[in-house]
This record gives C-alpha cells, structure tokens and sequence, in this order.
C-alpha cells in the first residue's frame, strides 16, 4: 500500500486537529478551543482506497511570540515541508488573510502540490471573506467545510484522493519511533487544557516519564509541568480533586484509543523557565 504523508498547515484555532479526528474517526489529536493547542507535530493513519494517508498534525504558529517554545514550534511545523506528499493549508471565514498568504509563500517555495480548505463555514456566511480570501490568495480554487456540522467532507476527501492520484514519487520520511507516546502526552494535555483557564494551559506542558506495555494494563507515569508554585496548587485542586479529574478524562481517551486499559499516575511539577530551557523541549519532544 502507497504510503502518502500529509502535511495539514494553518493558523491556531482553525480545526487542523479536529479534521484529522474527524477523518481518522477517532479522538486521536489534542482539540481545544484554547489557542496554540497543539505544541507536536505528530502522525495519523488513515486508508482512503489503496493509500495509507498519514497526517501529519502540525501547530498553528505564532508569530508574536518569540520565546524558544515558540520557535520550537514553528520549526516543528516547518521541517515537515521536506517530508511531505501533499499540504493542505486549513484556513475558515476571517477578516484577513495576511497569515494564510504568508505561508502560501513556504508552500510555493517547497514546490509541493497543496490544496487550500476553508472550515467553519457553520459560523459566519458572508461573501465578503471569500472574496477576500481569494483576492488575498489568488485563487478561486479552495474547498468549503464544517467540521463540526459535516458539511463538504466527502467532497474533500475525493480532492484529496484526486491529487494523490497526481503524484508519481512519494517521500520516504521515516516517522518518528515516539510517535506513540508523543500522541498519548498531546491527549494528557487535552485533558489539562481544557480543564484549566487563563494562562495555565499556555504555562503547563506534559512529559512522559515511563510507559510500561503489560499484557493486560499499561502503567504510564507523566508529569505535568508548570512555571508557578500556584498553577501547581490549582492544577492539584482541593485534596488532589482537580488532577485526579484531569486523569480521568485522560485515561478515558487514551483507552478508548488505545483499545486497551492502562493506569494512569500523573505528578506535577514547578520549573520556572521550561519554556526557555532546550533540555525540557527535548524530553517533550518539541525539538530533535
Ligand atoms: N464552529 C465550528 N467549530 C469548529 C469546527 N471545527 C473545529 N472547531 C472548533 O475549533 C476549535 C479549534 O479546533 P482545533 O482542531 O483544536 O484547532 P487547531 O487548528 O488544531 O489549533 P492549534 O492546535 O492551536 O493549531 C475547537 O474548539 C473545535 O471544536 C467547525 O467546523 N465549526
Ligand atoms: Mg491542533
């Protein structure tokens, strides 16, 4: 079976995760509603006829943000332009279009085919941003969806199918061996994400420590890292009530995932200036 690596590009927020999710049919990708949600560019597998698609989910980058998280994740995104088939660059209905014409550059510089999709076209219906959108790109040609209210997905998946059938070589871009725990580390995050507020979910990030395949239960040990003394007190919650939550959710997905039971201890942990610090970025996985 072909396999076809492809690369979903575009601004945070815009349901990059939540495509794959939806496609692959399963809660595989880190989903929020918080920005900058996913921090790893991680693959999924998905048959479409006789290919394998593996997506490769990528971080929406920031552009004002400056610190070495930040540039971590752009390059994150960035490496993957070699190392890809097709891209698709996940844009929705906005009042501009000057980051979407900024990565238009990068993907014509890779000379790598792409198609352009906008999602959440539940929300706003109004030509003025297609317009837009097309002055801003040059293009007419683009793909509308929702995601959420599975409008124009199958059509998608035939776009997609179409260029595939396009290609004549495909990139031998081996994946990372980590793959796996790096999926089950974004999915702890989630669930810390999306159960805390403010600047915690941009202050807080996941490591796995161990992770033990037994025949019946995996034991997974992580640690959840924050930069204050008090994200600490908040994340553990009044006699322990808010991780054991945050574990719960956790390991529900994981499972259902994994189609497999596992244990899940998770400890947290105070260090200042992790996003600063090359060592942690390297045990999260988010420079090589
Ligand atoms: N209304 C609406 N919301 C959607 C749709 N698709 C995704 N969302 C929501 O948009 C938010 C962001 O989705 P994600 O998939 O996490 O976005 P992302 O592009 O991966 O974001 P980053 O990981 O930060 O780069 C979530 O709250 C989704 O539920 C859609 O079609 N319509
Ligand atoms: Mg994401």
């Amino acid at each position: 079976m072909k396999k076809v690596k492809l690369l979903i590009l575009g601004k945070s927020n815009v349901g990059k995760s939540s495509l794959i999710n939806h496609l692959t049919q399963n809660h595989i990708s880190l989903v929020s509603n918080k920005i900058h949600a996913t921090r790893l560019s991680t693959f999924y597998d998905f048959r479409l006829k006789d290919y394998l698609i593996q997506f490769i989910d990528t971080p929406g980058i920031s552009i004002t943000d400056n610190n070495l998280l930040a540039k971590a994740m752009k390059s994150n995104a960035q490496k993957h332009f070699t190392n890809c088939d097709l891209i698709i660059l996940l844009t929705q209905l906005q009042d501009s279009y000057d980051y979407e014409s900024a990565i238009m550059e990068d993907i014509f510089s890779s000379n790598k085919p792409y198609m352009i999709c906008v999602n959440k076209i539940d929300q706003k219906q109004n030509n003025k941003y297609t317009t837009l959108l097309e002055q801003k790109l040059n293009t007419k040609d683009y793909s509308m969806i929702s995601i959420k209210e599975n409008i124009g997905i199958n059509l998608l998946v035939n776009d997609i199918l179409s260029k595939i059938e396009n290609i004549n070589n495909f990139t031998k871009y081996k994946i990372d061996k980590k793959n796996d725990v790096y999926i089950v580390q974004e999915l702890i995050r989630e669930s810390l994400i999306n159960s805390t507020n403010e600047e915690l979910p941009y202050e807080s990030a996941v490591r796995i420590i161990s992770y033990d395949k037994q025949k019946n239960i995996d034991q997974i040990n992580a640690e959840i890292i924050v930069t204050k003394e008090n994200h600490k007190k908040i994340i553990i919650g009044k006699n322990g009530k808010m991780i054991k939550a945050i574990g719960i959710k956790a390991r529900k997905n994981i499972e259902s995932l994994l189609n497999k039971r596992i244990n899940l201890s998770l400890f947290v942990l105070v260090k200042e200036n992790w996003k600063n610090n090359q060592d942690l970025l390297k045990d999260f996985g988010y420079i090589d």
